[in-house]
This record gives C-alpha cells, structure tokens and sequence, in this order.
C-alpha cells in the first residue's frame, strides 16, 4: 500500500518565478523525504488526462493551458500521513484562503495559478505518481 507517500507538482507559475529551491526547502523542513522527482513538460493530452475528474468545470481549458505552457517539476514523496500533511502544508486550493505559511499562501498568485498541486487521496497519490514515474524512477 501506499498510505506513506504522496504525488506533489510544482506547477508551472513556480519555475517561471525562480521558486523550485523555496518550495523544496519548505518540504524538506516539513520531514518528506523525496521519493522520485524529475524538471517535465505536460502535454495537452496529459493535462486533460490528469485532470479528467475536472473536465466539466468551467476553468478546465484554462487549467490544462496552464499546466502545459512550461515546465514542472513533479515529485513523490515520502512521510507517514503524507497526502493529509501535504495538503496541509500547501494550504487552501485558493491561496486568499490559505493558512499563513503554507506553500500556496507563501508563492501562488491565484486561484488559477496556485504554485503546487498535492494529491488528495492515498488512492489518487498512487496514479498520479504512476501517471508521471516508472518504477525505475521510484527510489
Ligand atoms: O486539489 P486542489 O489543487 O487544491 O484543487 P482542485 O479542486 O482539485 O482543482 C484542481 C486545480 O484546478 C486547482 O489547483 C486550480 C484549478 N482550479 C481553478 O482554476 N479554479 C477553481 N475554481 C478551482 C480549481
Ligand atoms: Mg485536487
């Protein structure tokens, strides 16, 4: 099982504005350990695979534009209760809603360009890892 990992991306808004280094500090400081982590690019069929559950929604054009226009880094990572202590260390999908000092409220914009993504459940966590790394990639 694979209740002790998470799947993270840093969205492409976080590359753009020098953030990488930032952001991987406040995860490391946080106790994850990084599991698999690669520099890629989304395709548009990617985004709209990736975010299928969304495809509906009225920003999801918006969204896949977004998360294909550059480089991510995409990453697992390793902690016991890491999918509900990620999502807690990003904070509220909207950064204006987020907690002081989560990564969202430190470097997102927007609601639309909210720095990082973190899986939101053990189930998800394990496909969206399997979306982006092969097992030879996981260490
Ligand atoms: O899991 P999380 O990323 O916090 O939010 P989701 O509800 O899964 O939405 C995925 C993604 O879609 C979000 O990170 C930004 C974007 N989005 C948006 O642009 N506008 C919204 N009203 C809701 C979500
Ligand atoms: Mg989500």
């Amino acid at each position: 099982m694979t209740t002790n990992r998470t799947f993270t991306m840093l969205k492409p808004d976080s590359i753009e504005k020098g953030n990488i280094g930032a952001i991987l500090e406040k995860i490391n400081a946080a106790g994850f350990r990084i599991v698999a982590m690669k520099l890629t690019q989304m395709t548009e069929n990617d985004a709209k695979a990736f975010y299928a559950v969304h495809n509906e929604r009225p920003f999801f054009g918006e969204l896949v534009e977004y998360m294909t226009r550059g480089p991510i880094v995409a990453a697992i990572l390793e902690k016991s209760n890491a999918v509900d202590d990620f999502r807690a260390l990003i904070g509220a999908t909207n950064p204006e809603d987020a907690a002081e000092g989560t990564i969202r409220k430190l470097f997102a914009a927007s609601i639309s360009e909210n720095a990082v993504h973190g899986s939101d459940s053990d189930e998800n966590a394990a496909i969206e890892g399997a979306f982006h790394f092969s097992g030879r990639e996981m260490f």
